[in-house]
């Protein structure tokens, strides 16, 4: 097994104050110091104590004009937006804290019936609170399971559906399943008790009642995965080593990234995880703005099974749940080969403790294959390039589902996003000769329902300057006419998007459509404006019905495009409190009022989806799934920006 080579750059994090005074910058994530200060100056001003729970503490981003104004080393404001929440009263608030004058500016209270997301502490004292409840033993008992120790309780965001039972108003609710164990390391999720759900009030923190269905016998085979169960593992693999004898081509300043004509900044955000800053390339010595900002803001995974128990499994992953919180520390394991430079980020946990996540962002080179290539078969001269590709990446584990998020850098003006689908599947029991309308049989009675896995991208494009517009292109063929008389004609039809509501578009592989964000004010050597292409990647519309109750928290999955405005408090694009949001939020209501979208400010929300008919080729853990986008230049160079790639070395063992 290769074990990922850790090194330390010359440059980040060193104690020395004026080398690290320069290399702050406005959009650092808050450091654990800030984050400590900030939980001080709250308990100063009594905003925490013991019924108040922190939700969640993040840098309030500077507005833009003063991050395009910013000169290193001059001093700049620091201020964070805590998310608490009160559980005695039943309330939760915003409270903005000024890091730099040491005080608290402003608590807003949340409207009634908002919920910020779901604390990281309360995943595991529900599961204590339901395992010392007489109702669960009770209710374990009736179906034979004598060792609540293994029972896993998986509490669900309880999501809000319009029939919710009057007793359940104003609460902050959880619906746990549970799947037990055969011993403490074995995979529950092969034996689901699926005929309960233990719905949980996290106010006070005890079992409301359990919901009872009909009763389905454990499935009867184990589904294990860790390398004790795996008696016969292949033994034909020889070493491949990643070799960077001069070290990697990259890098870092503070959280600064600076390779191959790319400068980017990183960021990390409790509910985003990893965020792109200020991305820009330098093309022959001018420094190009691409993005702004870029970010997986929103994600939601619903469930296509109408059972009773069932239809409220729809978790939005970012907005209810903060997969910040969720990121793996990439030590653990081999999440990343070659040589590694990872980016460390504090976090802040319910109470107000901070601890710093050790290598929660990967960033490494990778040989990607061909980047350019030919042959003249005429004289025999012939060009290869090898593509180099720059990864910056995190993982977050879900319950039982894992997502990596991979943004790629090319050599040729690319950007990739690519999120990775693994972990373990959500199963049910069946019934011995049951089959589901629902779900595919992985094991013997163990269903995996059909689900879908839908993200949300919020793009802030710069392309050469702030003021964007998105244009849709659909390529079609022409009927034949007097003027196509062979039928051979193609035309790609440019349609600008100026309004919000025109800018609701989905994707079509009939018109192999895409869209180009360009800058209206700046035209390449050619006449056209320049721009960069959204390319879609795998994708699919959303199978709930537009009025099934999901979609008033879902909306944003009805289309696969929207522009924005750019509006710095519109970020996420199921709005800020999706949990338990009784209307819903997000894009479907900030675009009602169809405000314009060319040359201007824009956001740019990309959603796509991987719709997951499961396989039992999924089962214990599934194969990596992966879905994405591209942003690819288009008219933004002059001509291929990759030309300029020198050949691999003469001796260099690829080539022969
Ligand atoms: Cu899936």
């Amino acid at each position: 097994m290769a074990i990922p080579t850790e090194i330390k750059l010359d440059s980040p994090k060193i104690s020395d104050a004026s080398i690290s005074n320069a290399l702050e910058h406005p959009l650092d994530p808050l450091s654990a110091a800030e984050l400590e200060q900030a939980v001080n100056i709250l308990a100063q001003e009594k905003h925490v104590g013991d019924s108040i729970r922190i939700a969640s503490i993040n840098l309030i981003e500077p507005a833009k004009s003063l991050i395009e104004n910013h000169a290193r080393g001059v001093p700049f404001q620091r201020k964070a937006l805590a998310v608490l929440m009160d559980r005695g009263k039943r309330v939760s608030y915003e409270a903005v804290v000024d890091l730099v004058n040491q005080s608290v500016t402003s608590v807003t209270q949340l409207p009634s019936g908002v919920q910020p997301s779901i604390m990281l502490d309360e995943f595991s004292e529900c599961e204590q609170t339901v395992r010392r409840s007489p109702l669960f033993q009770a209710a374990l008992k009736k179906r034979g399971v004598t060792d609540a120790d293994l029972v896993m309780v998986e509490p669900w965001s309880a999501g809000q559906y319009g029939n919710e039972s009057p007793d359940d108003k104003g609460l902050r609710r959880m619906r746990a399943l549970c799947f037990v164990r055969s011993e403490p390391r074995d995979n529950g999720y092969a034996r689901p008790i699926d005929s309960m759900v233990i719905v949980v009030d996290l106010y006070k923190m005890e079992v409301l009642r359990i919901e009872e269905y009909p009763m389905a016998p454990l499935p009867p085979e184990p589904g294990n995965w860790a390398r004790e169960y795996i008696p016969n593992m292949r033994k034909d693999l020889k070493p491949v080593d990643i070799v960077q004898p001069e070290g990697p081509s990259f890098t870092v300043e503070g959280n600064q990234v600076e390779w191959q004509k790319w400068k980017f900044r990183v960021g990390f955000t409790s509910r985003e995880g990893l965020v792109l800053h200020t991305i820009s390339y330098n093309d022959d010595g001018v420094e190009r703005p691409i993005l702004y900002r870029a970010s997986i803001c929103e994600m939601v995974v619903p469930y296509g099974d109408p059972g009773e128990q069932y239809y409220r499994k729809n978790a939005f992953d970012i907005g209810e749940y903060g997969l910040g919180m969720l990121a793996n520390s990439l030590s653990l394991g081999c999440d990343c080969l070659g040589i590694i430079y990872y980016f460390d980020f504090p976090l802040v946990d319910s109470h107000g403790k901070v601890t710093p996540l050790k290598n929660a962002v990967c960033l490494h080179e990778e040989d990607f294959g061909i980047l350019w290539k030919h042959t003249d078969w005429r004289t025999g001269q012939s060009e290869v390039r090898r593509s180099r590709r720059l990864s910056v990446s995190f993982i977050a584990t879900v319950g039982n589902y894992e997502y990596g998020f991979y943004w790629y850098f090319y050599q040729d003006g690319s950007i990739q996003c690519e999120i990775k689908l693994t972990g373990i599947m959500n199963t049910t029991a069946l019934s011995p000769g049951e089959k589901s309308q629902h779900g595919v049989e992985v094991a013997p009675q163990l269903n995996a329902p059909f689900h879908q896995h839908i993200f949300a991208a919020r793009l802030v494009p710069s392309v050469d300057g702030p003021n964007n517009s998105v244009v849709e292109v659909n390529s079609l063929g022409l009927p034949t006419s007097e003027s196509n008389p062979h039928g051979n004609a193609i035309v790609a039809q440019e349609t600008l998007l100026t309004t919000e509501q025109e800018a609701q578009r989905r994707v079509n592989s009939a018109s192999a459509r895409f869209w180009r964000v360009v800058n209206p004010s700046k035209k390449n050597r050619l006449g056209r404006s320049v721009g960069y292409r959204l390319v879609p990647g795998e994708n699919c519309p959303v199978f709930a019905q537009p009025e099934a109750p999901i979609m008033r928290r879902a909306g944003f999955t009805a289309n696969h495009v929207w522009v924005t405005p750019y509006t710095p408090q519109e970020r996420y694009a199921a709005g800020e409190y999706p949990n338990q949001h009784p209307t819903g939020d997000g894009l479907p209501n900030w675009t009602k009022a169809n405000r314009k979208v060319d040359d201007t400010e824009i956001s740019l929300w990309y959603v796509f989806g991987h719709n997951h008919v499961p396989r039992p080729e999924d089962w214990p853990v599934m194969p990596v799934a992966m879905l994405g986008f591209q942003f690819r230049p288009d008219g933004f160079f002059e001509r291929s920006p990759a030309m300029d790639v020198p050949p691999p070395p003469p001796k260099s063992t690829c080539c022969h």
